[in-house]
């Protein structure tokens, strides 16, 4: 039901074909969030013509609203949402973290208040497990622990370990065959804690490796020497998560080293704020400087909003706080990564990603790399 195959390497840089029951996908790939079975704004027929190969659900957010049973009632997250590919959910406990007022953290599990109406609700490996089957994703998380940045190093240790505790009792309590689990890889910037994590984990031979724990707040001159140390690690034959990283620089350096799938609020949210991705950096459509400017955001773009409209009238909808504009900046900067890493796949297929990266490097960062 799952396969993964590396068909293309180039350096550390792979090409690859991962098959799941909602369909096979190509890697590397970079997987819009639907946090609440929605990519904001953005339709499901959207995501498919702009080349979206895999969609994020969120564990946390779908058991506190509307709850589970009504998105297994419709058959799962496809029958849900009405996006007919394959779906990734992850497993809460990062989003507790982050959002819910999190109150203990135990052996046990995790309780936290509810973001939406204060409740006090607990999430446990069984209960993350129990929720993602009824969500019916294909690729499915692990419960674990992202420490905050930064963290004593005893007590990453500490959360590793648990960490690894928990991936266990999921893989006990997991029942559905047709869904993968992956394993995620904590251990901050640490290289030994890293180690550490890879040592406890990889015997566990999950269908998939992620890395958690990263782009946190840490410097990417702290974050890349702990995905390249982890992905030298990772068995050549699975596929490899960097979970919550998504600026175009980063999928440039995390694929180098080795990473087949990503996810990031990034495109989306930096859309809504009025934000354009393009080669020549991040276009600001709040400024004074694109308002009569007649060109497209970016002349090689195919997305709907480069092929009809202006700088100037974008501009003028993200002034006017006009509703279209959230839209088309988030569909042209999800179109941007999947363009992004589509022309990546085909360099490295050819052989040339080190200096095709190099050069989408100066250009991007205006020359100063
Ligand atoms: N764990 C989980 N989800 C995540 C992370 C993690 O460490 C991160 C880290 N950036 C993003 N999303 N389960
Ligand atoms: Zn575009």
């Amino acid at each position: 039901m799952f396969e993964f195959e590396v068909q293309h390497q180039d350096g550390r840089a792979r090409v690859g074909r991962f098959t799941t029951p909602h369909g096979t996908v190509t890697t590397p790939m970079f997987m819009p969030v639907g946090t609440q079975g929605t990519v904001k704004g953005i339709s499901p027929q959207e995501l498919l013509e702009i080349g979206s190969q895999m969609i994020l659900g969120n564990t946390y957010h779908l058991m506190l609203r509307p709850g589970e049973a009504l998105v297994a009632a419709h058959g799962g997250l496809p029958g849900f949402t009405a996006y007919p590919g394959p779906f990734l959910t992850d497993s809460g406990g990062f989003q507790v973290m982050s959002l819910g007022h999190l109150r203990k953290i135990t052996e046990e599990g995790v309780v936290f208040k509810s973001h939406l109406d204060g409740s006090m609700v607990e999430l446990t490996p069984e209960r993350s497990i129990e929720v993602q089957q009824a969500l019916g994703a294909d690729v499915i998380m692990a419960f674990d622990e992202c420490p905050p940045f930064p963290a004593e190093r005893e007590y990453i240790t500490q959360s590793l370990e648990r960490t690894v505790r928990w991936l266990e009792r999921c893989l006990t309590f997991k029942s559905r065959e047709d869904q993968a689990l992956f394993a995620i890889v904590q251990g901050g910037i640490h290289t030994d804690l890293r180690q550490r994590s890879l040592d406890l984990t990889l015997p566990f031979n999950t269908l998939g490796f992620a890395i958690g724990g990263l782009a946190v707040g840490e410097s990417k001159a702290e974050m890349y020497p702990a995905v390249d140390f982890t992905t030298a690690r990772l068995p050549l034959d699975k596929p490899r998560y960097l979970m919550g990283v998504g600026h175009p620089e980063d999928l440039v350096a995390g694929i180098a080293l080795g990473v087949d799938m990503f996810d990031c609020v990034y495109p989306t949210r930096t859309g809504r704020f009025g934000y354009a991705l393009t080669d020549d950096g991040r276009l600001n459509l709040n400024s004074s400087a694109p308002r009569r400017d007649m060109r497209p955001i970016d002349e090689e773009c195919d997305c709907y909003a480069c092929r009809h409209y202006t700088r100037a009238y974008l501009a003028h909808l993200v002034r006017a706080e006009e509703l279209l504009a959230p839209r088309m900046l988030s569909l042209h900067n999800l179109r941007y990564l999947h363009r992004l890493v589509e022309r990546i796949r085909m360099a490295i297929t050819e052989g040339t990603f080190e200096s095709w990266a190099r050069a989408w490097g100066r250009r991007y960062f205006g020359g100063e790399l």
